[in-house]
């Protein structure tokens, strides 16, 4: 880390790094454009606004908004002035939002106007038992109709609008941090309990764009990046913002789904060269019958991660597109992708080879590196590892072990040095390359009346991609349909955690000790 020197800011790094490109565009998102020149003076206003509202350094402030211009505005402009932007899920609950804004603190927001009913449930849950310590909202495009909704509940909480505190604001001189000083933080699921608060520090994404981006994405200034990954993923934070910035490249933001229209409407007019995605949304768009033809889009390279891109997935649209999918691992812990296939070098099925910068071990179950073709846990070492979960010195300590972090994923190396992923040693499952845990969505299905106990698993559809499957045991006499108790599951949950199949049983497989055996319904679904 020295050789960033003592003193590192991201945001100003990347500021100084576009001066000869000013008048450039850097994101077109749904609305409109933004100039590196726009970027960086409403960045620095931002975080003088962010200081004005009484926010200190080092301090947190929740980021919970769609993809648009005022996403990278607000991040950037956050760590600008030292203040540390938290991204969180724009698909999560109420419940999941008062427990961030309360294990981080965070006493502004910086929030998209179709998030404001569900924040405003968040506030209510917090203030039902303790002081909330949220004092001022910031929306982009405020309508009055909001302004007026929110504050019946919360009269007290300053509701302001984006661009009128940024007109109104002075330019600020950057916030003079370390390399390590913290810069930014993820959420990051587990199977069971909370999300962690995943802290990672300035010179991060500084280490992504330079050990993944430049020399095997080979991302250049002429690049227009688009991801289908939200920027409060780890996987779309280098995507649309880190890797192109670094390079003074173009990304397009889209507020909404993916979908396979959606995501050929801009292939077609926008022309993006890369394009960043998971396997679900590369195997729905081969699918689809919009799927355009290849003159008519200006792909150079594609990229994959999330969960294992299935041979047949990658094939296809080689031949479709004539271009290659990059697949690679990455983790919300590393930041970005240390494991990848190279182009030009692409073995479909496997996530091809380590990152240079990034050293792998696969281990047993004694802790000691294993040879090639047994499978064992993987350990990344890396400078763009996190510091910590924040406020959990347990569960940092089982993953941050000194230089190595563990990545949780189950992996074989074959005797070329290619990896191939081989399961999780949790019981997470990746669905669209989110994680779910089973018993999350277990023990919601339990709270419906007519359900007496249930098991998640993960199974392949006919791609090769996981589905979650539940099998649930009724209370007897009752009764309720597959459509009725998935529409439970998504009013509690974040809808992509329903699950997509429902076999009801008599009774779940089990130890003599009443344990579920999740792997017995594991193996009875792929006989
Ligand atoms: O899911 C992945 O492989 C990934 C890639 C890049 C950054 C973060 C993640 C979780």
């Amino acid at each position: 880390q020295d050789f960033l020197g003592k003193q590192f800011n991201f945001a100003e790094f990347i500021r100084n790094k576009n001066q000869s490109r000013l008048n450039k565009i850097a994101y077109i998102d749904d609305i409109g454009q933004l100039t590196y020149a726009d970027l960086f003076a409403q960045m620095e206003k931002l975080g003088s606004a962010l200081i004005a509202n009484g926010v200190r350094r080092e301090e947190r402030v929740l980021l919970l908004m769609q993809d648009c211009n005022e996403w990278p505005i607000s991040f950037l402009g956050a760590m600008y002035a030292g203040i540390v932007p938290v991204a969180v899920n724009t698909l999560l609950t109420a419940d999941d939002y008062a427990y961030m804004l309360e294990n981080s603190r965070s006493q502004t927001v910086l929030i998209s106007d179709n998030l404001m009913g569900t924040l405003s449930k968040a506030l209510e849950i917090i203030k039902k038992d303790k002081v909330c310590e949220v004092k001022s909202v910031i929306v982009p495009n405020l309508t009055l109709e909001t302004i007026d909704a929110f504050q019946k509940s919360h009269p007290e909480i300053l509701v302001q609008d984006f661009s009128k505190l940024i007109s109104s604001a002075k330019p600020l001189e950057s916030a003079k941090t370390a390399p390590d000083d913290p810069g930014f933080w993820l959420y990051s699921s587990g199977s069971t309990g909370k999300p962690k608060g995943t802290v990672h520090t300035h010179a991060n994404p500084y280490w992504t764009a330079e050990l993944y981006a430049k020399p095997v994405l080979e991302i250049k200034e002429e690049d227009i990046c688009f991801s289908a990954a939200k920027l409060f993923f780890a996987y779309g934070l280098g995507n649309g913002l880190s890797f192109p910035l670094s390079v003074g490249a173009t990304t397009i933001l889209m507020a909404g789904r993916a979908t396979p229209d959606a995501v050929f409407k801009r292939f077609v007019e926008l022309k993006p060269s890369i394009f960043f995605g998971a396997p679900t949304g590369y195997s729905g768009m081969l699918a689809s019958q919009e799927l355009p033809p290849k003159h008519q889009v200006a792909l150079r390279m594609c990229s994959s991660a999330g969960e294992a891109l299935p041979r047949e997935i990658g094939e296809r649209w080689t031949k479709h597109f004539g271009c290659e999918i990059i697949d690679g691992l990455g983790s919300t812990e590393m930041l970005h992708i240390f494991l990848s296939n190279r182009p030009g070098d692409v073995k479909y099925g496997t996530s091809g080879k380590p990152v240079a910068g990034y050293e792998l071990e696969i281990r047993g179950e004694d802790g000691e590196a294993l040879g090639d073709g047994e499978i064992g846990d993987l350990y990344i070492k890396g400078p763009s590892s996190a510091t910590m979960y924040w406020n959990n010195r347990d569960k940092s300590r089982e993953t941050f072990q000194g230089a190595w972090t563990k990545s949780g994923d189950k992996y074989i190396r074959d005797t070329e040095g290619y990896y191939t992923y081989s399961g999780r040693n949790d019981d997470m499952l990746k669905i669209s390359g989110i994680y779910v845990s089973p018993f999350e969505v277990e023990g919601t299905l339990v709270q419906h009346p007519a359900v007496l106990e249930s098991a998640v698993i993960g199974v392949l559809d006919e791609s090769g991609l996981v589905k979650t499957k539940a099998f649930v045991v009724l209370k007897q006499d009752l009764e309720v349909s597959k459509e009725e108790l998935q529409a439970f599951v998504k009013d509690k949950l974040a809808p992509y955690k329903y699950p997509r199949m429902i076999d009801f049983v008599t009774e779940l497989p089990k130890t003599a000790t009443g344990k579920i055996q999740r792997f017995k319904l594991r193996e009875q679904e792929k006989s």
